[in-house]
């Protein structure tokens, strides 16, 4: 195939030499700069390229292998991205890093002072957006053929400050000094419409189609980001689209009389659509906006997955067999309206031909079970947006509708509850329904959370379809979340397993196990997770000026702050050690660090209610000399994926307390057990499985399991009989409810109170009795220095089941039958 390869010249070459040459043209050249008169970011951005440079050669090459084999692509469409700092993970997977070090050490910087300037690009609210950058590092490791499509925002999610514990969100202008680590492809823009008109096509006698004439078009201008494989040639990429007014839209004859701010209405217009990723998590607004970049995603990548199709491939026969287009969960769905109306409207494809290319190409990965995150959209919102895409959701309704009544005659009932319309005041587009009507497959991300999809939120779906019904459990990446959060471990593990083969091979953790049972290689580990804690502590101290003890239990909770996932119930433990101290100061306490990170919605008032309170806890235990000789509580704002890779290695107490049946999966409970802290949690999500293979013995289980919540639920729960049979649980609450962390203040925290004993929702007071018995079973364990380590050990050895890379490899045989295409040197 050397005919249909672009004429490629590695420019870079291969040694120290040509890198230092390659920094200091770069600095000159690109820069404009010299050694002597560069800046920080001078001196990051000259890096940087110079690290791309690097992996420019291999994507090139990645590109002409896929063209040339023509294979099967996997096509990730996600509103969400939380790729990380990406100098490190480049240095890693360029093994330039070794480079580096002696160049600046010759220069008098140092790499962490460079790193100042990586700015993560945070384009994700939280476990769903980094998924997303964790299962793309695995494809490009596996040397999947892939893109991830996704919205370059201007802004990402905020910016996490406290003002008097209280979170204030300042603009993430992630830009801000350019971003060294994407390309623009100016070339391959595209037009999308909205608004508009519909109308029939006179020559189609089943007026399936029809003609959309927009009321309003603007221009998707893509860029991506190179995604490198481990250990491999391959190099993906994420394209990102941002949104740019047509040419049409400066209004000069506004200008002309002098109107100049009005003239650019439209422009501001258009470009709003990118501007801002919505900060919620697992929770559903339906704004017009928001809508509005889903389809502004969804119409740009499809357009661009045909050209890339085209390229190689023509008619409409073979497009299921080479592309296959993931959903991240139903924020892209307007997708399989979109290819419809490409298909039939715009390619004189029929309808049913259509519908079978179509629903061949989707998948669809569900991530909740929060009924209020189910998305829904307003028909009267669809038929303005996007008239031609809710004539087609009724069309693919009324075809759907009709298999439901074959499927079950006469029962209209699972009609009205399996439709894609919901009827009502309002009626409203089930997006959930819409996806899995569209798809091939279908999957929840871990096993219990699978189950529990098939058994009540799409009951009734997997009842008619039970074949499209798959679980894929989560995965993390180990080469961010171990090798490069983690050196020193990395470097134990290495010595120990022989080789570095496990950062491809995870199971290979396997043989730590019988080290576990070593005493000097568990003096050796619990040597790396105290370095990893004095670091840590230095961090915390820089960022909330609170000092903490190495050598204290390092219980961390870091997550977004949501009342399913029950940082209330934390709180409620903390300050349940905070009246033990007070009632007997001179007895023995195991001492204790509580690390709190995460953000809460800005309109989330109970959550943000309850950082303040996080924060007015903490003030409180780290002022008074005698708790804070056994326990300090921080709270580092703006935990983000770069605080994360600071906060895991260090961690000894991973906290995963969501009420059992709320958490899909988890991920960073993934994380931390690869990291060798110990899990306390309740059997939700992927803490089953975690438990299931570090073993009962190594894991700390409390509380209800989610047969039992539901059963509690159904009896009629009332928080308040806990409160009073439990003189503990009771003494927390009125302690809050007393005004002792608002300076005597008793309705700054009512409602947390109120809301604990009104409804409380999650249930935390029924599982407070089990939460802090589990706890002192924590501590008591903590002093048995070796038997903890060992858990530690063991906890790493066990969770190579949680790359994912094994969940790559599980996408590839269930759903996305694809092959890996190997790029040659
Ligand atoms: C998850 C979301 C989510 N589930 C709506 N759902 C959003 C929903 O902006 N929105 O509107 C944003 C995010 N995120 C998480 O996905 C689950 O809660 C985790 O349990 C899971 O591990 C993660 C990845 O599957």
């Amino acid at each position: 195939m050397t005919e249909a390869r672009p004429r490629l010249r590695r420019t870079v070459g291969d040694s120290l030499e040509d890198f230092e040459r390659d920094l200091i043209s770069n600095l000159y050249y690109q820069r404009g700069t010299t050694i002597e008169s560069a800046s920080g970011p001078d001196g990051y951005h000259t890096l940087a390229v110079t690290v791309r440079d690097r992996l420019v050669d291999r994507y090139a090459r990645t590109a002409a292998a896929h063209y040339a084999a023509n294979p099967r692509f996997v096509y990730y469409l996600s509103a969400e991205y939380l790729l990380g700092r990406q100098l490190r993970q480049n240095l890693l997977y360029t093994d330039t890093e070794r480079w580096v070090r002696p160049i600046a050490e010759d220069l008098g910087v140092s790499l962490e002072a460079l790193e100042v300037y990586d700015v993560e690009p945070g384009l994700g609210n939280g476990g769903l957006g980094r998924l997303a950058a964790c299962l793309l590092d695995s494809m490009a490791t596996l040397d999947i053929p892939a893109v991830g499509y996704g919205i370059r925002y201007e802004f990402g999610i905020f910016k996490q400050t406290f003002r008097d514990g209280q979170q204030v969100e300042r603009p993430d202008d992630w830009t801000f000094y350019g971003n060294p680590w994407e390309f623009p492809a100016p070339d391959d823009r595209q037009l999308v419409g909205f608004y508009g008109t519909t109308k029939a096509d006179p020559k189609d006698p089943t007026g399936l189609k029809k003609h959309w004439v927009p009321g309003e078009t603007v221009r998707g201008e893509p860029s991506h980001m190179l995604v490198p494989g481990y250990g491999t040639q391959t190099v993906n990429i994420i394209r990102l689209w941002q949104a740019r007014a047509s040419r049409e839209s400066f209004d000069l004859a506004r200008f002309g009389v002098g109107q100049y701010v009005e003239a650019v209405d439209d422009i501001v217009k258009a470009e709003n659509i990118s501007k801002v990723l919505y900060p919620d998590d697992s929770t559903e607004l339906g704004r017009e906006l928001r809508l509005k970049q889903q389809y502004f995603l969804v119409a740009c990548s499809l357009r661009d997955i045909i050209r890339r199709y085209r390229l190689r491939n023509s008619g409409w026969e073979g497009f299921a067999d080479k592309v296959v287009i993931q959903l991240n969960d139903t924020h892209p769905v307007v997708a399989v309206t979109e290819l419809m109306r490409l298909l039939v409207d715009e390619h004189g494809v029929g309808w049913d031909e259509a519908w079978s290319i179509t629903r061949r190409t989707f998948n669809y990965t569900c991530h909740t079970l929060l009924p209020e995150a189910l998305e829904t959209w307003p028909v009267r919102l669809l038929e303005r947006l996007l008239p031609r895409h809710m004539e087609i959701i009724y069309a693919i309704n009324h075809f759907f509708l009709e298999e439901v009544r074959a499927a079950y005659p006469g029962d209209e009932d699972v009609v009205r509850r399996m439709s894609v319309i919901q009827e009502g005041d309002e009626r409203r587009v089930r997006m959930a329904h819409l996806a899995v009507v569209g798809s091939t497959a279908v999957n929840g991300v871990a096993e219990l959370h699978t189950k529990l999809l098939a058994e009540t939120t799409l009951h009734d779906f997997a009842t008619l379809w039970p074949e499209r019904f798959h679980n894929v459990t989560n995965g993390v990446t180990p080469r961010r979340f171990l090798r490069m959060a983690n050196p020193r471990l990395s470097t134990l593990i290495t010595e120990s397993l022989g080789d570095e083969g496990w950062l491809t091979d995870l199971e290979r953790l396997h043989g730590l196990g019988t080290a576990a049972d070593d005493p000097a290689f568990r003096a050796a580990w619990r040597d790396v997770k105290r370095q990893n804690k004095v670091e840590l502590a230095a961090a915390v101290e820089r960022s909330t000026g609170v000092l903490i003890d190495p050598d204290a239990l390092a219980d961390v909770m870091i997550k977004r702050f949501h009342e399913y996932k029950r940082q209330q119930l934390k709180l409620l433990h903390v300050i349940t050690m905070v009246n033990r101290i007070r009632a007997d100061p001179q007895a023995t306490y195991v001492p204790r660090t509580v690390l709190f990170g995460g953000k809460a919605a800005p309109g989330y008032h109970a959550m943000k209610l309850l950082i303040q309170l996080v924060n007015a806890v903490a003030d409180v235990v780290n002022t008074d000399p005698v708790i804070a000789r056994h326990l300090r509580v921080v709270f580092p704002p703006d935990y983000n994926v770069t605080k994360a890779q600071f906060v895991i290695p260090a961690a000894d107490l991973s906290e995963q307390i969501s009420l059992a049946g709320k958490e899909a999966s988890g991920t960073g409970n993934m994380k931390l057990a690869l990291n060798g802290a110990l899990t306390i949690g309740t059997l939700d999500g992927a803490n089953i499985e975690i438990r299931d293979r570090v073993g009962a013995d190594n894991f700390f289980l409390f509380g209800m399991d989610a047969p039992a919540a539901a059963a509690l639920r159904r009896s009629g729960y009332s928080p308040r009989s806990f409160y009073e049979a439990d003189f503990e649980l009771r003494l927390a609450v009125d302690t809050i409810a007393s005004g002792a962390f608002a300076k005597g203040d008793r309705s700054v925290f009512a409602p947390v109170v109120d809301a604990m004993l009104g409804r409380d929702e999650y249930m935390a007071l029924a599982d407070y009795r089990a939460y802090v018995d589990c706890q002192d079973t924590v501590a008591e364990a903590w002093t048995d220095t070796e038997r903890w380590t060992r858990m530690s050990v063991l906890n790493t050895a066990r969770c190579g089941f949680f790359s994912s890379d094994r969940t790559v490899r599980e996408y590839c045989a269930q759903i996305w039958k694809v092959d890996p295409v190997r790029v040659s040197p």
